[in-house]
Formats: C-alpha cells, structure tokens, sequence
C-alpha cells in the first residue's frame, strides 16, 4: 500500500535546442516512448477545481493530488517553482477518494465500488474532458532519483520537467535540492513557473474550464 502512494515533486522548464544540447552532454538518453492520456472530471469539474486529476495512461489509472505536508523550506525559491501532487495507483484507493471528494459536493452520490470494468465512471458522472498523446524523451542522471523528462504533446506544445519521486513521509526537502542542482547543471535561468500541458491544452480547447481553474488558482 506505501508503495502505491507516493509524492511527486516535480520543476517544469522550457525546452529549447540548448537545454536538448545540455542535457545529451552531462546525461544519457535512456528512453523514448509515447503514451495516451485521457482525463476524467464530472461536467461541474468537481475534481479538478479541488486540484484532483484523474487519468488513465497506457490502461492504468492514477489520482493526483494535493499533499498536506508542508516543509521547512516552504518559502523558497526552490520551492516555489515546484509542483507537488499524490500520486495515487491503486484504483479502489482512487474510487474511494474520488467519491469523497464527489459527496463533499453532492449528498446523493453512492458508494458503490463492486462495479463491472469502467461502469464506475458513469456511476460517478465522470466524463473525458481531455486527451492527447505525449511523445517522452527520458534522461537519467547520477544525481540519485532524479529524472528529466522531455515531453512534446500531439496538439503542438513542447515542456521539460525535472523530477523527483518522494516515498510517502520522505524527504521532500532533500527532492527539492536535488532539482535545484539539476535545474542548475542545465543551466536553466528564470524563476516563472511554466504552463504545464494541461495549461496549453484546456486554453486552446476549453478555455471555459480554463477560465474557472484559473480564477480559483488551481492553474
Ligand atoms: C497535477 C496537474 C495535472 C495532471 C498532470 O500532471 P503533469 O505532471 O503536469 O503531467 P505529466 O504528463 O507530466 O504527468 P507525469 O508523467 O509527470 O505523471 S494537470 C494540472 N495539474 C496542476 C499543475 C499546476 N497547477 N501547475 C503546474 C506547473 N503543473 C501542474
């Protein structure tokens, strides 16, 4: 179950010729792959206005969301420019909190979770609000735990993320200077967050759900 539930922390960057240049001389190109994402959300966007994402990717689903915990270094630069999300695996596990988070909204939602194959997001009122596909160029380096990720979406938008994932109850700290020196050896300069691809996707498609995330800060 510890295994399952993990905190990812997680710095995103702009990828130009020279970052791609960086990385191939100070790392390795482990792999290249590609997968589908489809996200799910009710037609209120009762998960995502409370930060919940809900995907499947390659046949798996996964919950991200907000942690709790906060750290010592909470203020700083380094941290600011991060993202930190649960990431949950275990589907009665997401179930369960999807419809708590479902029932906060709305009183006549039922638990019910001995449902045949996908039958539980109709149940739920949960419909696919965005997907797309992602080519991912992934790059190890020897700083431990560390990845970086070069991602370019099918709708035409290109993003890097540096990342780290933290056990539940881990050193989230120690993740947080781990990116910063990774984010240092790449020689990325500037200290605006960037649009991750959901940004760029929702703006360009549904830019009503855009909108609503965004005046609730939750983009
Ligand atoms: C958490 C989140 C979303 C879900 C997708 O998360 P993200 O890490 O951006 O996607 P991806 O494909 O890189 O997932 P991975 O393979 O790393 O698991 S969509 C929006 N959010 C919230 C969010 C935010 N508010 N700000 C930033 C910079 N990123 C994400």
């Amino acid at each position: 179950r510890l295994l399952e539930m993990s905190v990812e922390v997680e710095r995103k960057f702009l990828c130009n010729a020279d970052t791609l240049k960086t990385l191939e001389e100070i790392g390795a190109s482990v792999r290249q792959h590609q997968f589908h994402d489809q996200y799910y959300d009710s037609p209120k966007f009762d998960l995502t206005l409370r930060d919940a994402w809900l995907r499947k990717r390659k046949g798996c689903w996964e919950l991200k969301c907000p942690t709790t915990e906060k750290t010592s270094g909470e203020q700083s630069k380094a941290a600011a420019l991060c993202t930190r999300y649960k990431e949950i695996t275990n589907l009665p596990e997401i179930q369960q909190r999807v419809t708590k988070i479902m029932k906060d909204n709305c009183e006549d939602t039922e638990t019910s979770l001995s449902l045949e194959g996908e039958a539980w997001l109709s149940k739920m009122n949960l419909v696919c609000f965005a997907e797309f596909t992602t080519v991912r160029r992934s790059f190890v380096l020897e700083e431990e735990g560390v990845q970086i990720d070069l991602d370019q979406a099918d709708f035409g938008y290109c993003v890097g993320e540096i990342e780290v994932l933290v056990p539940e109850g881990g050193d989230v700290q120690s993740a947080l200077e781990k990116i910063e020196r990774t984010a240092q050896k790449l020689g990325l300069s500037g200290d605006q967050r960037i649009e991750g691809k959901m940004n760029v996707y929702l703006k360009r498609y549904n830019p009503k759900h855009y909108e609503k995330l965004m005046s609730q800060h939750i983009l």
